[in-house]
């Protein structure tokens, strides 16, 4: 069975997202996630003019051989934008190779190990009531783990907090729908205003304050989205303790990954990190010494499912599990892999589900379930997407930047 050919779907119904579309020469069609938030078109460009002229003709079953010829052959190795466009591909290439075995993702990576993946929402306010009641929303749509995000005293706007929070999480019939989507349509990235010390001071009252109203038994996490130096990344860990965090992600930037060392060291707050790297070297000194206890890596980022699966086997020989990266630029087509690959691993740990619009399931038709505060793919062959591309063409790419992040002294800080 041989590639026939290969195309690049950009759509934006509501957001950006870049899909791979690979077709065999015996009519089977197989999809993958290339989305890149904020730099869509480079993957778009790197898979149009460098990636798709090199796949017709290959044996679509080869799916390691051409991950490895992508990745070594480029000579360029990792990076956001290559292994974005390697990951389209290798993902592509398992919903065919399902398709054609006649079994649903999951099955071939080993079969289910679980029910289903239980999955994390996210809860936002700019205030503690604001909050309570999207802590609400999320416990009587049936999640059973909730990440927290607070405006703080004294900031505009802080990453994580939605402009709606009352509104439906996502699955209602609220057009009010609840939404964080951090990249804005417009022609320069909006600008925020950081100060880490109110931030330190308020986020531990905040936790105190859920715990107090919801009890001891959802899980809570909360993301620090890279802000920290080690020292200050110690302190908030430390504070937090008392509120017993399922995670604390990204607490400072990812690069350094001596910087964990230091955090580690002082304190038993679980910690997540990895939503920014793509490649297994990222995690090779996290892991071995077990500086971490989630790698948040997910399919569309990190090269695939084949090399998503490998960081996980490095992770499990050391107790540390899965907490994919899943807010909704990564499309469902990248969500439906994560779900078919945690249902499967014995180190899955959770899964972050943030609810895509309808306009965006109506494009991508996922038939993944959600329900008892977990994931479970549906049963049909394949990863179980269904792209109506003519939808797809009515939604053009529209430019969305992320937004940028400066000290109140106007220095650019980590966003
Ligand atoms: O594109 C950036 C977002 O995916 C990121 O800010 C979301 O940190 C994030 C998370 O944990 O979902
Ligand atoms: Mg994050």
């Amino acid at each position: 069975m041989l590639i026939e050919r290969a195309d690049v779907i950009v759509t934006s119904p509501g957001r950006n997202f870049v899909t791979l579309k690979i077709t065999t020469d015996d009519g089977v069609v197989g999809y993958g996630d290339g989305t890149l938030n904020g730099r869509e078109l480079a993957v778009a460009s790197y898979l149009t003019d460098h990636v798709v002229p090199l796949l017709s003709g290959r044996d679509a079953h080869a799916i390691e051989d051409t991950w490895q010829y992508l990745y070594r052959g480029a000579y360029w190795r990792r990076g956001p934008v290559t292994m974005a466009a390697i990951a389209a591909v290798d993902t592509a290439l398992w919903d065919i190779k399902a398709k054609v075995a006649g079994l649903p993702l999951y099955q071939l990576l080993g079969g289910a190990s679980r029910e289903r993946c239980l999955v994390y929402g996210h809860a936002s306010g700019k205030d503690i009531p604001e909050l309570f009641d999207s802590v609400r929303k999320h416990l009587d749509e049936g999640f059973r783990a909730i990440r927290i995000q607070t405006g703080v005293p004294g900031l505009d706007s802080v990453y994580g907090v939605a402009s709606s929070a009352a509104a439906s999480v996502g699955g209602g019939d609220s057009d009010d729908r609840y939404d964080y989507e951090p990249a804005r349509r417009a022609a320069l990235p909006a600008e925020e205003t950081w100060d880490t010390r109110a931030y330190l001071r308020h986020v531990p009252s905040v936790f105190e304050a859920v715990r107090g109203e919801f009890g001891e038994d959802i899980a809570l996490l909360h993301d620090a989205h890279h802000r920290l130096t080690p020292i200050q990344a110690a302190k908030l860990g430390t504070s937090l303790e008392p509120y017993d965090l399922f995670w604390l992600e990204d607490v400072t930037p990812a690069e350094n990954q001596e910087a964990l060392r230091w955090v580690r060291h002082h304190t038993t707050t679980p910690l997540a990190i990895g939503e920014v790297f793509n490649s297994i070297w990222d995690y090779q000194h996290l892991i071995r010494e077990q500086l971490i206890d989630y790698v948040r890596s997910p399919i569309t980022h990190a090269g695939g499912i084949t090399s998503v699966r490998r960081i996980m086997d490095y992770a499990a020989m050391y107790q540390i599990k899965s907490g994919m990266h899943g807010p909704t630029d990564v499309s469902p087509v990248g969500l439906a892999a994560a779900v078919h690959l945690g249902l499967a691993l014995h180190n899955f740990g959770i899964q972050e589900y943030m609810v895509h619009s309808r306009e965006t399931h109506d494009v991508f038709g996922p038939t993944y379930e959600f329900a008892h505060g977990g994931l479970r793919p549906s049963e049909e062959p394949g990863l179980g997407i269904h792209v109506d591309e003519e939808l797809a063409a009515r939604y053009p790419y529209e430019r969305a930047y992320l937004p940028v992040n400066r000290l109140r002294d106007g220095t650019v800080h980590d966003w």
